[in-house]
C-alpha cells in the first residue's frame, strides 16, 4: 500500500512531529503540561491529522516506532523549555494499545528519559480508558504500573467513554483522569453535562485522582469547570495544538 510506505517514510524523514496544546491548572492558571500531538506536514499535501494516519501506522505494525519518534521530539521539548528558563512541569505522549504491549517499553522509556536526563516525573504518559478496560492482559498492567513505579505520571484519556471500572483504574496505578470532551460541552449551561461532570469529579476526588477536563472550548466551560472543582483543563479555549516554536511565546504570554 502506497500510503502505508509513505507514512513510514515520513516517520523516518522528520514529516511527522509534535504539536503541543497546553494544559493549564484551573488554581492558578499557570501551564502544567503540553500534550503532544503527532502531526504529518506533507510537502504536497499539507497537514494531515493522525486520524488519517494512524490506521495506516497500526495495520503496518509502525505505532511503535510513531511513539519513538513522538517521545524524542516531546523530549526535546522539555529541555528546550527548561533551557528556556520556562517552567513546563511536563509532557503527554499518547501510547497507543500496542505500543503498551512491548515488553521492552519501561525500559525503552527509562533509556530515553536518561539520554535527556530528566527524571520520570517530567513525563506524562497518556493511556485510553478503552485500553485499560479492554484489559486484564498482564503486560499492559505491567508496563502502566513499571512506569507508573518508575515515576512516570499516568494519564487516563477520554475518561467516561472507555467502560473502564474502578476496580481496573486502581489497579492501573492512574495519577489523573482525562474528562472525555464529549461531557465538557456546554457544561456551563446543560444541567445534565453539570450533573455528570461533578458526578465524575466527586469519584475521582474519593479515589484521590487529579482531574483535567478536555476539549475545552468556552470562557463559560472554563469558568464552571474551576467552580466544579477539576484540577486542569485543555482545549481550544485555551489554546490549540501549536508547533513547537509557537509555545515559547505562548508561555511567556500566558505565565
Ligand atoms: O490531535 P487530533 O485531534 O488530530 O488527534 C486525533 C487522535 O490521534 C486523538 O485521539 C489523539 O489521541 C491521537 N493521537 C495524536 N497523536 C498521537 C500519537 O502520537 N500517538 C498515538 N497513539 N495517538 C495519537
Ligand atoms: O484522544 P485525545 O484526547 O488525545 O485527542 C485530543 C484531540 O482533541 C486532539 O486531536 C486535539 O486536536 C483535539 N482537541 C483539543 N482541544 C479541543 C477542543 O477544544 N475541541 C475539539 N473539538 N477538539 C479538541
Ligand atoms: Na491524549
Ligand atoms: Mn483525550
Amino acid at each position: 500500500h502506497v500510503f502505508m510506505d509513505e507514512v513510514a517514510m515520513a516517520l523516518e524523514n522528520g514529516q511527522i512531529q509534535p504539536w503541543f496544546q497546553p494544559q493549564i491548572s484551573t488554581d492558578t492558571g499557570l501551564v502544567t503540561g503540553f500534550e503532544a500531538l503527532a502531526r504529518w506536514q506533507h510537502p504536497k499535501r499539507g497537514m494531515i491529522s493522525p486520524a488519517e494516519f494512524l490506521p495506516a501506522l497500526e495495520q503496518s505494525g509502525q505505532l511503535e516506532r510513531l511513539g519513538e519518534v513522538m517521545l524524542f521530539h516531546a523530549l526535546t521539548a522539555v529541555r528546550a523549555w527548561d533551557a528556556a528558563g520556562l517552567a513546563v512541569p511536563h509532557v503527554g505522549v499518547n501510547f497507543a494499545g500496542d505500543e503498551l504491549r512491548n515488553p521492552k517499553l519501561v525500559d525503552k522509556i527509562r533509556w530515553d528519559l536518561d539520554r535527556f536526563n530528566l527524571p520520570p516525573e517530567r513525563l506524562s504518559v497518556e493511556v485510553l480508558e478503552t485500553v485499560v478496560a479492554s484489559s486484564p492482559e498482564d503486560m499492559i498492567s505491567r508496563n502502566i504500573n513499571g512506569l507508573a513505579k518508575m515515576g512516570c505520571r499516568i494519564d487516563l484519556d477520554d475518561f467516561g467513554t472507555g467502560h473502564a471500572s474502578i476496580s481496573s483504574i486502581r489497579r492501573f496505578a492512574v495519577e489523573r483522569i482525562k474528562i472525555d470532551r464529549s461531557f465538557v460541552m456546554k457544561v456551563d449551561r446543560d444541567p445534565d453535562q453539570q450533573r455528570m461532570v461533578a458526578a465524575i469529579l466527586t469519584m475521582a476526588e474519593r479515589l484521590g485522582l487529579d482531574t483535567l477536563a478536555e476539549g475545552v472550548e468556552t470562557v463559560g466551560e472554563h469558568a464552571m469547570l474551576s467552580q466544579l472543582g477539576c484540577g486542569h483543563v485543555q482545549g481550544f479555549g485555551i489554546a490549540r495544538p501549536m508547533p513547537f516554536d509557537k509555545t515559547i511565546e505562548w508561555i511567556i504570554q500566558h505565565n
